[in-house]
C-alpha cells in the first residue's frame, strides 16, 4: 500500500554554508529558517518485494546515481530499524522549479523520511527524522518543522544532535514571502560542491564559522519578540555575508544574475519608503522578500515590475512535513 507525505521548502534567514563532515552531512554552523506553505513536494512511497535497487522517480524523470545512492542509504537505515527487508519505490513531485535555489532538496528529503517512517512503522519523532533528513540534505532537517526552525550544529560525531527544532509556529507570526523568479534553470554549481569549494579555498571561511552564533542569537531573540526590524537586519547581514564568502572562493561562486541585484535594490527602496520587507537569497538567483503580515501584495506588485523577473510566487509560513491520508 502506498503512503503519501508532503513537505514544504524552507529558507534560511541565518544561513548554513559549509560542512564539518561530508559523509553524514554535518553542518559547520547552525542556522535559522522559515518553512513556506504554497510550495510543496508530494512523495508517494510503496514497499516492494522486488529485488534490485530502491527506485526513485523525481518530477516524472528517472533520478541521478547520487540521488539513488542517498535513497538507498536512507531506506537501508529504516530497514535496519524496522527489521522489514523490503525495497522502496518512490515517486516525488514538486510544484515549483527544482534545483534552482528554492530548496527542493529540503522539502524532498523531509517528505521522504516522513514517508519512510510511516511505511516501515518506525514511529520516530520529528527530531529523530530531522537527523535522517539531514543526511539527504543539510537544509532538509529544518523542513520537518513548520514556522520558524533552528538547526543545531551538534557536537557528536554520529550526528544525532545535528538536528532541527521548532522556534515558533507560523501562525504565531504569519510573515509573508514573495519569491521573485529570476531564472527557471537549474544552477551550475550544487550547494554541496559549492560548500566544499568554499571551505577549501576561501580565506574568509573560518571567520564566517566563528561569527555565526551571534547572528543566530539575534535572530532567535527577534523571532521571540516579533521584532521585524531586528530580524531584517540580521537576515540581510547573514545573506550578504554568505554571498561574500561564496564570492571569495577560488574560483568565486556567483549565484546571482542581474535581476537578483535589481531585486535587492527594489527591496531596499521599498523599505526606505516604510514597507516592512527584507530580502534573502540562497544558492541560486531567486530573491525571497520576507514581509511583515499584510504587506505581501504591495511587495509582489513592486517585484513584478523589476526588469528580468519572469514571475513571482506568493507564500506564507507553512507546516512541517506530514503524512496525508486523503490523497
Ligand atoms: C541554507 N543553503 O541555509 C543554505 C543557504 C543554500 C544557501 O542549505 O549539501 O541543499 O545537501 O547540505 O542543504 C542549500 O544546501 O546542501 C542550503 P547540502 P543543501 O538554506
Amino acid at each position: 500500500m502506498a503512503v503519501f507525505a508532503v513537505a514544504h521548502p524552507n529558507i534560511a534567514l541565518v544561513k548554513y554554508w559549509g560542512k564539518r563532515d561530508t559523509s553524514l552531512n554535518l553542518p559547520a554552523v547552525g542556522s535559522v529558517s522559515i518553512t513556506l506553505d504554497t510550495l510543496v513536494t508530494t512523495t508517494q512511497l510503496c514497499l516492494s518485494q522486488a529485488q534490485g535497487e530502491d527506485q526513485l522517480v523525481l518530477n516524472g524523470a528517472s533520478s541521478t546515481p547520487a540521488q539513488v545512492k542517498k535513497l538507498g542509504q536512507l531506506a537501508q537505515a529504516f530497514r535496519n530499524l524496522s527489521g522489514i527487508d523490503k525495497k522502496v519505490q518512490v515517486t516525488s513531485e514538486n510544484n515549483f522549479p527544482t534545483a534552482a535555489g528554492l530548496a527542493s532538496s529540503a522539502s524532498g528529503y523531509a517528505a521522504l523520511v516522513k514517508a519512510l517512517n510511516q511505511a516501515f512503522g518506525t514511529e520516530l519523532s520529528a527530531q529523530e527524522l530531522s537527523a535522517f533528513a539531514r543526511i539527504g540534505s543539510g537544509s532538509a532537517a529544518r523542513s520537518l518543522f513548520g514556522g520558524f526552525a533552528q538547526m543545531h550544529l551538534g557536537e557528536r560525531d554520529d550526528g544525532k544532535d545535528a538536528i532541527a527544532t521548532q522556534l515558533l509556529a507560523g501562525t504565531e507570526w504569519p510573515l509573508e514571502v514573495v519569491v521573485a523568479i529570476a531564472s527557471e534553470t537549474a544552477k551550475d554549481v550544487s550547494s554541496t560542491v559549492g560548500m566544499e569549494a568554499t571551505r577549501t579555498t576561501s580565506g574568509f571561511y573560518q571567520s564566517f564559522i566563528e561569527t555565526q552564533n551571534v547572528d543566530i542569537e539575534q535572530a532567535i531573540e527577534a523571532i521571540r519578540a516579533r521584532d521585524f526590524s531586528s530580524l531584517a537586519d540580521v537576515s540581510e547581514y547573514s545573506c550578504l555575508k554568505m554571498h561574500g564568502l561564496m564570492l571569495s572562493a577560488r574560483p568565486g561562486l556567483v549565484y546571482w544574475n542581474h535581476t537578483t541585484v535589481a531585486c535587492i535594490h527594489a527591496v531596499r527602496s521599498l523599505r526606505a519608503d516604510g514597507i516592512p520587507v527584507f530580502f534573502t537569497i540562497d544558492a541560486g538567483p531567486q530573491l525571497k522578500a520576507v514581509c511583515a503580515p499584510g504587506y505581501g501584495n504591495q511587495v509582489a506588485t513592486a517585484l513584478k515590475e523589476v526588469n528580468g523577473v519572469t514571475r513571482v510566487l506568493r507564500t506564507g509560513l507553512g507546516s512541517g512535513a506530514h503524512i496525508v491520508t486523503d490523497h
